[in-house]
């Protein structure tokens, strides 16, 4: 078989570059390792930029989303001495959406199957090929049998654990990353939230976030040792914690219910320069991993499937390949500004110790300095504000 391009995973920088390739005409097979269901049933992210839900709209699968999202003009930044709410609205302008991965990650695969896109779920040992000279080859395995597909480029869209970045040869990327001893431990449960946006709180005990999927639908997380299960942390213990861990209003109106998922995400980064090799180009989480503090990983997933979707359409349409060219520099002058926003948000709102600033009082002190300057700095707020936005926008 040969298509125009390979594209290897069906999360949402997969998905939604399949979807534009097609708006675009361009031939492209779908490899995903994992099934349908699977697929579409994995709790992650649940805050849109105003650019990814542009993005949505003009990919033809925003109807859902436009239905059914919260809008929120704001979020709150609380710790025991007080907090501060950002006015997103007022001091950017604009706001966020509120709506799960899950459900963008349906919406891209109806709207693909709708269309009789080629999207091959349980594909098993891909392998990527020749990638370095004019003609790229993948190969795979569907239900035992020994598949192979001839393309012009291949798109590693399969995430931190996938094959594709892999693949390089050692040495041809330079890896940037940085651990830490932290994650998070997320729950989802059938609960109304507990505040109408979503609530950072920082605390002596760990960082806890309120967020939320819907009005009946909640979504909270807490910093956690990485080194803890999820067997060490049953549901009571989760909701003594984060009642713990939140301000006084919020404690007293949190809703607790059995967790209908629970995971640990941790706190790290990695990101590789650059995110094209040859006839192979990288996107998503394939390239670069945030902590989640910001945000910040769907939303520069799909704004790299937006990229690489100009430049391959550019190529074919009107042999412009300058976007090709420009494709890594592109995406990762922005990917550094996120690296560097979530990041400082973390060290705003987290308990230090195990994020490199352990038993560190001058670390603690720089920390309420911070949050002191949020609550007093329209200019400093409005700055968190425009990068919570993702007004990551550079002059090239
Ligand atoms: P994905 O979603 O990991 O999809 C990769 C796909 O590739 C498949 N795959 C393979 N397929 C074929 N062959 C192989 N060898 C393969 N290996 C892997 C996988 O099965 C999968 O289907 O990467 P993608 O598309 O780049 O999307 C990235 C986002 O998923 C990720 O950045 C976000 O979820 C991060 N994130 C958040 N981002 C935000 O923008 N806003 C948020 O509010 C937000 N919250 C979060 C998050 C991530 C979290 N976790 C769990 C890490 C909250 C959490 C807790
Ligand atoms: C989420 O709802 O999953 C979420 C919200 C805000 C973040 C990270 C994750 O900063």
């Amino acid at each position: 078989m040969r298509t125009q391009v390979v594209i290897i995973g069906a999360g949402p920088a997969g998905l939604l570059l399949s979807q534009l390739l097609h708006l675009g005409g361009i031939a492209h097979v779908v490899l995903e390792r994992r099934s349908r269901t699977h697929v579409e049933s994995r709790v992650r992210a649940g805050v849109l930029e105003p650019g990814t839900v542009a993005l949505l709209r003009r990919a033809g699968v925003g109807a859902r989303m436009d239905r059914e999202a919260l809008t929120h003009e704001g979020f709150r930044i609380a710790h025991p001495g007080g907090g501060t709410r950002i006015d997103l609205k007022g001091l950017a302008g604009a706001s966020v959406t509120v709506y799960g991965q899950t459900e963008i990650v349906q919406d891209l695969i109806a709207g693909r199957l709708a269309a009789n896109g080629t999207l091959v779920f349980e594909a098993a040992d891909v392998a990527l090929h020749d990638f370095n000279g004019d003609s790229p080859r993948v190969t795979y395995a569907k239900d035992g049998r020994a598949c192979e597909i001839a393309c012009d480029f291949i798109a590693g869209c399969d995430g931190s654990h996938g094959v594709a970045r892999d693949s390089v040869p050692a040495g041809a990327l330079t890896l940037y990353e940085r651990n830490s001893a932290m994650g998070w431990l997320g729950l989802l449960s059938e609960t109304p939230p507990a505040d109408s946006e979503l609530i950072y709180a920082q605390h002596e005990r760990g960082f806890a976030l309120c967020s939320m999927r819907s009005p009946t639908r909640s979504r909270y997380y807490l910093q956690i040792p990485l080194t803890d299960t999820l067997d060490a942390w049953p549901d009571t213990r989760f909701w003594d914690e984060l009642r713990c861990r939140l301000p006084r209003d919020a404690a007293t109106r949190l809703v607790t219910g059995p967790s209908l998922e629970k995971s640990i995400a941790p706190l790290r980064s990695m990101i590789a320069e650059p995110m094209r090799f040859g006839r192979l180009f990288l996107a998503g989480d394939a390239a670069h991993i945030v902590p989640p503090t910001g945000a910040k990983g769907l939303n520069l997933a799909a704004a790299d499937a937006a990229t690489l979707a100009d430049a391959l359409i550019a190529h074919y349409r009107h042999d412009h390949s300058e976007g090709l060219e420009t494709y890594s520099q592109d995406c990762l002058a922005r990917v550094w500004r996120a690296v560097r926003f979530s990041w400082w948000f973390t060290r705003v709102t987290h308990r230090l110790d195990g994020l490199g600033s352990d038993g560190d009082p001058f670390a603690v002190k720089l920390q309420a300095a911070e949050l002191a300057e949020l609550a007093h700095s329209r200019a400093a707020a409005t700055a968190l504000a425009e990068n919570y936005l993702g007004r990551f926008a550079t002059a090239s």
